[in-house]
C-alpha cells in the first residue's frame, strides 16, 4: 500500500472517531491520531495544559490555534510519523485554516504533506440524537452509542470492563455551538484543500453507509 496521510474532517457528531476504529480494523498498518482524544487526556490527567484547555472544551469553543499546534506536532515526533513512508489518519486536527497551514509548514520539511482528505457529509439534523447518547471510553477514546453500537455490559468498555463516560461537551446548547463554529471554519477549510487535489467527499446519514465507501476509496486510491 502507498503511504497514506489521511486528514478526515466532519461536523461534530458525523462519525470520524466512528470510521476512524473502522479503518484502524481494516488496514493494520495505518494508525490514528485523535485531537479531541488528546485532549481529554490532558484533561483527565490534569496536565498544565489540561487545566488550561478543559474551558474551551466544556463550553464548545476551539482550543487556540497556537496550542494545538504545539501539541499535535509534539504528538507527531513523538510517534515518529514526520516521514515519508508512515501511514496515518488525524481525526479533527487541523480544523481551521491557520492550523492547517501550520500542519502542513510542519510536515512539508520531512516531505511527507497530508495527501488525502476526506470530508464526511451528514444530514446535521440527525446528529444531535446522537451526541445525546454517546458515551465514551476515556483511556481509549472507544466510542459507543446507545442505540447504534451499545457496550456488550451496559456503560461498561467492551474491551477493558472499565465504566464509560459522558463528554462534558455532549449536551444541546453546547453542541449547537460546535456545530455553528464548525460551519463557520469548514469553508476556509475547503478552500485551503481543495486546490490540492486532495479533497474528496462522502455523503450519507448512516455510518454504515459511509464506511464502504470510504474503504473503497481508500483501497482503490492507496491499495489494500
Ligand atoms: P472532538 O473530540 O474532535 P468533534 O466535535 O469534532 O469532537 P465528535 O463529537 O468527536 O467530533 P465524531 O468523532 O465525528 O464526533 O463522531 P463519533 O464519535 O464517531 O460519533 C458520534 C456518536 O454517534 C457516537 O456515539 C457514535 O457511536 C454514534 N454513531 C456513529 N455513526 C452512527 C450512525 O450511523 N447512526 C447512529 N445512530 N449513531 C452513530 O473535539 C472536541 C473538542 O475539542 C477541541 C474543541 O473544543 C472541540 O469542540 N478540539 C479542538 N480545538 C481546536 N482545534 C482542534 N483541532 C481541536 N480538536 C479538538
Ligand atoms: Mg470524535
Amino acid at each position: 500500500m502507498k503511504p497514506l496521510r489521511l486528514l478526515l474532517l466532519g461536523a461534530p457528531g458525523s462519525g470520524k472517531g466512528t470510521q476512524t476504529s473502522k479503518v484502524l480494523k481494516d488496514f493494520s498498518h495505518i494508525k490514528a491520531i485523535s485531537s479531541g482524544d488528546i485532549l481529554r487526556q490532558q484533561i483527565n490527567a490534569q496536565t498544565n495544559i489540561g487545566k488550561e484547555i478543559s474551558r474551551y472544551i466544556k463550553n464548545g469553543s476551539l482550543v487556540p490555534d497556537e496550542i494545538m499546534a504545539r501539541l499535535l506536532e509534539t504528538e507527531l515526533q513523538r510517534r515518529r510519523w514526520l516521514n515519508r513512508d508512515a501511514s496515518w489518519l488525524l481525526d479533527g486536527f487541523p480544523r481551521t485554516f491557520t492550523q492547517a497551514s501550520k500542519l502542513d509548514e510542519v510536515l512539508g520539511k520531512s516531505g511527507a504533506n497530508l495527501n488525502q482528505v476526506v470530508e464526511l457529509d451528514v444530514d446535521q439534523k440527525v446528529i444531535l440524537q446522537r451526541i445525546e447518547a454517546r458515551w465514551i471510553h476515556l483511556p481509549s477514546g472507544r466510542v459507543y452509542n446507545l442505540d447504534y453500537n451499545p457496550p456488550k455490559v451496559p456503560f461498561k468498555d467492551d474491551i477493558t470492563g472499565e465504566p464509560l463516560s459522558k463528554r462534558s461537551d455532549d449536551n444541546a446548547e453546547t453542541f449547537q455551538k460546535r456545530l455553528d463554529i464548525y460551519n463557520s471554519e469548514i469553508g476556509p477549510l475547503r478552500d485551503y484543500y481543495k486546490p490540492k487535489n486532495i479533497f474528496h467527499t462522502i455523503s450519507g446519514n448512516s455510518s454504515d453507509i459511509i464506511y464502504p465507501q470510504l474503504s473503497r476509496y481508500l483501497s482503490e486510491k492507496f491499495g489494500s
